[in-house]
């Protein structure tokens, strides 16, 4: 017998039984983990799971120690099921963790949207916009190449872009594609070893955002990756001398181990500053965002603990008036770029999505049903996330390892990549 709080028109709590739970590692262009989980009554739900170049460690996780937990408990008890993965492993945190975490948070809340009837974002508490406003990669050799790459964009009707440009004397200096080819940094089994040096770097970025300015007028938002290659006083003279080009933003200025770092480039510059794609928690940003060092948070749903944890921060963020801006590379699957264009779409709070585009054959193994349109990306209603798996295409793609590249210095010193 079950109680009424227990069974809807929807299903009861043993209808919402879990009784498989399996991990599907797919290497469409690039390796992609995910997480099925099926209940009872045939209702099914993903999670994506990829940690680009430490993929196996995550399915590892999943599949030796967080599958044999879930098997026989309710799909429906959302909140309790990451508390219990989250202080149940005694072991707090880390970026494999709450990847873990993550995937099985989505699943379920992809699940219980079935099991509505309803589309994600319902869920959340309903459409506060109709589309998210997202910002493609535009990168070029040279500032001129960077600048047409641009000009692409807008023509496609982007309203937003990133911009990075080669710096002269550097080899593969970071977010540069091989001409006419999409931008994809873990292309080896090794990791590719690359160079670089901050004062070359500091002398072309202000020159590439003056030319496209210059070029492109003012319509357009831009924003730049410094990709934590910076020391804070490096990173505050980069964010002034960029003041005149009006940045929406500017990434990973320096590393944010240490949150209070940003308080130096706070102090010399009114450059909005985004952060977190690397961060799995709200503690790793707590100082940032009480203390307004930040305008935007990175941190999204497949590295930061799922919904559930992201529906925290987001709130938490609010209090400060900082505002969402999820990492959205190519390594995060169109699961999660299906369940983020969902939180995308009900968060107060929303600044912007990223959005590289995935291979044809990805977009082939994960179908959904967001589309690109007036530059902002749009989900449909479909129940859930609106992100499924063609497994049989999916098994045509066995994993392949890849790590991201590395840097060094011209005296052969280890960066940060
Ligand atoms: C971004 C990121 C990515 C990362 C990649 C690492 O802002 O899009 O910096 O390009 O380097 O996601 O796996
Ligand atoms: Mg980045």
């Amino acid at each position: 017998m079950h109680t009424a709080s227990e069974t809807s028109a929807h299903g009861s709590a043993r209808d919402r039984e879990i009784v498989a739970a399996r991990v599907i590692v797919t290497s469409p262009g690039r390796n992609f983990v995910t997480l099925k989980i099926e209940t009872r009554s045939g209702i099914s739900g993903l999670g994506d799971a990829t940690l680009n170049g430490r993929e196996l460690a995550v399915a590892s996780y999943l599949q030796d120690h967080v599958v044999p937990n879930l098997i026989g408990r309710d799909a429906g008890r959302i909140e309790d099921l990451w508390q219990f993965l989250y202080r149940g492993a005694y072991w707090r945190r880390g970026p494999v963790t709450m990847s873990a975490i993550a995937a099985v948070d989505v699943a379920l809340w992809d699940i219980l949207g079935k099991l509505a009837g309803l589309p994600l974002c319902q869920l959340l508490g309903g459409r506060s916009r109709e589309g998210a406003l997202v910002y493609a990669h535009a990168n070029g050799r040279d500032i001129e190449e960077a600048s047409d790459e641009v000009g692409k964009f807008v023509e496609q009707g982007f309203l937003a872009v990133r911009a990075q440009c080669g710096v002269p004397g550097i080899k593969k200096p970071y977010g540069l594609s091989a001409k006419g080819k999409p931008y994809e940094p873990a292309e080896s089994e090794l990791p590719l070893e690359t160079t670089w040096s901050t004062p070359r770097y500091l002398d072309v970025v202000p020159r590439l955002f003056e030319r496209l300015r210059a070029d492109h007028g003012d319509g357009v938002e831009l924003l730049h990756d410094a990709h934590h290659r910076l020391t804070p006083i490096e990173a505050a003279r980069l964010a002034r001398s960029l003041e005149p080009y009006r940045l929406f933003w500017l990434e990973d200025a320096t590393p944010a181990e240490n949150q209070a770092s940003f308080e130096l480039i706070r102090r010399h510059s009114v450059t909005p500053l985004a952060v977190g794609e690397v961060f799995n928690s709200i503690w790793d940003c707590k100082h940032l965002i009480e203390q307004q060092l930040i305008d935007y948070i990175r941190t999204t749903i497949v590295h930061g603990g799922g919904i559930t944890a992201m529906r925290r921060l987001a709130d938490f963020a609010a209090l400060y008036q900082v505002r969402t801006g999820f990492h959205g590379a190519t390594d995060l699957s169109p699961v999660t770029m299906g369940a983020a264009l969902h939180f995308d779409a009900w968060v107060p709070n929303f600044g912007i999505q990223e959005y590289m585009f995935h291979s044809d054959e990805a977009n082939a193994v994960f179908p959904h049903d967001y589309a690109f349109r007036d530059g902002r990306l749009h989900v449909g209603d479909t129940p859930g996330h609106g992100v499924t798996i063609d497994e049989k295409l999916a098994a045509k793609y066995p994993y392949a390892p890849k790590q991201l590249p590395v840097a060094r210095l011209e005296d052969g010193a280890m960066w940060n990549w």
